[in-house]
C-alpha cells in the first residue's frame, strides 16, 4: 500500500468529536454578541452539531457540559442523537459556575461545598450511564489567588480524595478524563495547573484515568508535542481539547493561530499509531466562536484536524528513521518539513469525494441553506449561550 493510500484510509476513519457549547451564543468578559440562528436547547444543538458530520463525515460526536446541556431525559437526548447521525460523547463537569465556588469546589476549604461538587461529578458518571458515554471529563477552575490564601498542600489532599470517589463510580469502560490548565480564572495557584500534576493524579488513580490536553492551557512556547509524546509512552494521553491561542485560553479555530503546532502534534499520534478511534484517545474541539458563524467555524476546525493529520501520515517514515539514526539532522529535518509542506486538500477533497461527500464541506453547508432555515425556525424563544 502506498503512503497516499494508508494516509486515505486513516483519514476515512478519523473521528473528532465537537463540543455543545461551540453552537450558542459566547464571548468574552467584555460582551457575548448574539448571532441568527442559534440553537434553544440541547437538541438543537445536537441538531447544528449533526449537520456538521453531514458536510465532513469526520465529526460524529458530541460532548456535552452539564448543567449547559441539563435535559430531563439524558436515554431520550441520546436517541435523538443517533436520529440526527451522532452520538454523545464526553460529559463536561461544571464545577465553577456557581458563587459557592468562589474559593474552589473540590479543593475548598468549605466541606460542604467539596460535598457539593462531588456530587456533581457523581452525578455526571450518571449522566454518562444513560448516554452511553465512555468519558467523564473533569477541569477544575480551584486554585488561590494570592499567597498564604490556603493549603497548597491540603489542596491537593482533597482534589486526590474527591477525584477517589469519582474513580470508584466508574463503570469498568468508563474513565476520567482530567484536565489541567495553567491559571485563570485562579492567577497564583491552580490546584490542576500542568500534565504532571493531572498525571501524577490519574497514575495514582489507576488505569481508567487519563490527561486531557487542552492545547490553549499552557505558559507561551511550552512543547505540547513533547507532553503528547511522553503520555502517548506512559499510556496517559486519554483526550485533546483542541483550540488555538495568541494569548492565553483563546479558544479560538483549532490550526489558525499555529498549523505547524497542530502538524507536529499529530505527528506524535501518527509515529504512535494513535490516530483512529481504536487508539481511545478522544479528539474533541474546545472552541468557542465569538464571533464567526458558529456551524462554519466548527467545519473548518474540523477540516484543519484533518489536513494536519494528513500531513502527519505523509510523513516518509522510513527516510526519516534513516536519517534520525544517521544523525542527519538536515535530513530529518527535511522529511518532516516536505510532509508539512505538502498541499493535501485534494486529496481529501478525493476521500469525500469517494466517501460520498462534497469535496468543499464549506461550500456545500452554505448552499443548504441551513443556516435560514434554522433561523426562521428559530426566532422565537431564547437562544443558548456560554453558560446557559
Ligand atoms: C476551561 O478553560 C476548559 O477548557 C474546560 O474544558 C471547559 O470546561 C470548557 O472550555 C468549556 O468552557
Ligand atoms: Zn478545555
Ligand atoms: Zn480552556
Amino acid at each position: 500500500m502506498t503512503n497516499r493510500a494508508r494516509a486515505a484510509e486513516i483519514l476515512g476513519a478519523q473521528e473528532i468529536e465537537l463540543p455543545s457549547w461551540a453552537f450558542g451564543n459566547s464571548g468574552t468578559r467584555f460582551k457575548v454578541f448574539s448571532q441568527s440562528g442559534v440553537p434553544r436547547t440541547p437538541e438543537e444543538k445536537i441538531d447544528d452539531a449533526a449537520q456538521v458530520h453531514a458536510f465532513t463525515g469526520a465529526a460524529p460526536i458530541v460532548s456535552l457540559h452539564i448543567p449547559w446541556d441539563k435535559v430531563d431525559d439524558y436515554e431520550k437526548l441520546a436517541v435523538h442523537a443517533a436520529d440526527r447521525g451522532v452520538r454523545i460523547g464526553a460529559i463536561n463537569a461544571n464545577v465553577f459556575q456557581d458563587d459557592d465556588y468562589m474559593l474552589g469546589s473540590v479543593t475548598s476549604p468549605d466541606p460542604k461545598v467539596r460535598r457539593k461538587a462531588t456530587d456533581h461529578l457523581l452525578e455526571c458518571v450518571e449522566i454518562a450511564n444513560a448516554t452511553g458515554s465512555r468519558d467523564v471529563k473533569l477541569w477544575f477552575a480551584d486554585g488561590t489567588n494570592y499567597p498564604g490564601q490556603d493549603s497548597i498542600r491540603t489542596r491537593q489532599d482533597r482534589l486526590a480524595e474527591a477525584l477517589d470517589e469519582v474513580y470508584a463510580a466508574l463503570r469498568p469502560d468508563q474513565r476520567i478524563l482530567l484536565e489541567y490548565k495553567l491559571f485563570e480564572p485562579s492567577f497564583y495557584t491552580t490546584d490542576v495547573p500542568d500534565w504532571g500534576t493531572s498525571y501524577a493524579h490519574c497514575l495514582r488513580l489507576g488505569e481508567k484515568a487519563v490527561v486531557c490536553v487542552d492545547t490553549g492551557h499552557h505558559a507561551p512556547g511550552t512543547n505540547i508535542e513533547f507532553i503528547v509524546a511522553f503520555l502517548l509512552r506512559e499510556n496517559k494521553l486519554g483526550a485533546f481539547d483542541f483550540n488555538s491561542r495568541f494569548y492565553a485560553d483563546d479558544d479560538l479555530m483549532v490550526g489558525a493561530a499555529d498549523p505547524f503546532q497542530i502538524f507536529r502534534i499529530m505527528h506524535e499520534i501518527v509515529q504512535a499509531g494513535a490516530t483512529t478511534p481504536d487508539s481511545g484517545i478522544n479528539f474533541m474541539l474546545d472552541q468557542c466562536h465569538n464571533i464567526e458563524p458558529k456551524i462554519p467555524a466548527q467545519i473548518r476546525s474540523v477540516m484543519n484536524v484533518q489536513e494536519a493529520t494528513a500531513k502527519a501520515l505523509l510523513v516518509d517514515a522510513d527516510a526519516l528513521t534513516a536519517a534520525q539514526v544517521s544523525g542527519d539532522v538536515l535530513g530529518a529535518n527535511a522529511v518532516l518539513m516536505d510532509a508539512y509542506n505538502t498541499d493535501v486538500r485534494p486529496l481529501l477533497a478525493e476521500i469525500r469525494r469517494n466517501g460520498g461527500l462534497d469535496p468543499d464541506p464549506l461550500e456545500a453547508f452554505s448552499r443548504s441553506g441551513y443556516l435560514d432555515r434554522v433561523t426562521e425556525a428559530r426566532k422565537d424563544g431564547v437562544p443558548a449561550g456560554w453558560g446557559a
